[in-house]
């Protein structure tokens, strides 16, 4: 069994190598370990003091965004013979000392994505603003994924190498909730472990504004959301404005049928007519939206056994 850690780092010299060093050397039933730092572009010394310390390092030539690094990252180790993933963050927020607990479901065959959680764990500081935010985003990858999970956007994770294969990231910010739901829609079995998390020393690199994080990270879920369930969101919107033109349309129709005449209820009449196009124009967008999605699992699928040598 050969474990590769992927580290993604943007200007982290002062941790990245306390990271490295508290990495565990040996594990039990693994035999080998593997520390691999994508460096993202970073203008101070992350890079060398990584290579010094033993790791593989890639480097982006310029900053790429986190999404696109881990999944530069996670790329890398499959191709490096990876059989489990662990990834962790270059801040020393995660205790490294943990890993082979976080392994140990893979490592059983008992689950393909193990989440280290700090809400069931410990959080020796977050700031409030950001506690809630990742309540709030859980819960809504809880209710997308139906994965009884409580820290969706934990960085400190263990994949199998099928769970690996079969992750397709899209996009650049943040990786961690489109990785659950992508791992709830292949049907890998994602379990929870709790963690420890502590304070971070210097300021977040990925976070400028918990207002810029919400509405990218939001962004990003909404996508996510739509990939994965498309009919039920098209379907919801186009029902309500249906609903709408369908019950003023009564108004219209039993007058009409009743007189003969639409003619006191001509602006209804139109607006009946708005709500019902409207409407049935988001439903099929819902429909083709789904096609789009079954397509794609096609697609994936084809990208798997690609990946996979199958
Ligand atoms: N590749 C890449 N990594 C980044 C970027 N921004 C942050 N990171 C890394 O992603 C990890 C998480 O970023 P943090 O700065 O720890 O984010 P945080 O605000 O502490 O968020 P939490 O740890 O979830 O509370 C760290 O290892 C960072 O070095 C980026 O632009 N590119
Ligand atoms: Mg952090």
């Amino acid at each position: 069994m050969k474990l590769v850690i992927t580290i993604p780092a943007y200007n982290e010299e002062e941790t990245i190598g306390k990271v490295i060093d508290e990495i565990p050397k040996k594990i039990k039933g693994i035999k080998k370990i593997r520390v691999l730092v994508i460096d993202d572009g970073s203008s101070d010394s992350t890079a060398s003091v990584a290579k010094k310390k033993g790791a593989t390092v890639l480097r982006n030539k310029k900053n790429l965004g986190l999404a696109t690094t881990f999944k530069r990252g996670l790329e890398k180790a499959l191709d490096m013979g990876a059989d489990i993933i662990v990834n962790t963050d270059a801040d020393l927020q995660y205790n490294q000392q943990q890993i082979p607990a976080l392994v140990a479901p893979v490592l059983a065959g008992e689950a393909d994505l193990v989440l280290g959680s700090r809400f069931r764990g410990s959080i020796e500081y977050m700031p409030l603003q950001k506690k809630w935010g990742n309540r709030l985003s859980s819960w809504i990858v809880r209710r997308v994924s139906g994965l009884p999970i409580s820290d969706a956007q934990t960085g400190f994770r263990a994949f199998s190498r099928e769970a690996a294969l079969r992750m397709n990231i899209q996009s650049t910010y943040t990786y961690t909730q489109e990785t659950i739901l992508q791992a709830a829609a292949a049907n890998l079995v994602v379990k929870e472990i709790p963690i420890e998390f502590r304070k971070r020393e210097g300021s977040s690199r990925l976070i400028s504004g918990i207002l810029n994080y919400a509405a990218r990270a939001g962004a990003t879920l909404v996508i996510g959301y739509l990939n994965h369930k498309p009919l039920r969101v098209f379907l919801g919107v186009g029902g309500l404005f249906f609903l709408a033109g369908f019950i003023l349309g009564m108004k219209v129709l039993l007058h009409f049928i009743a007189t003969g005449l639409v003619s006191p209820f001509i602006p209804t009449a139109i607006l009946t007519a708005i709500l019902l196009i409207f409407g049935f124009q988001i439903i099929m967008i819902g429909l083709l939206a789904e096609m789009i999605k079954n397509k794609r699992s096609i697609e994936e699928e084809i990208l798997y056994r690609m990946k996979a040598g199958k």
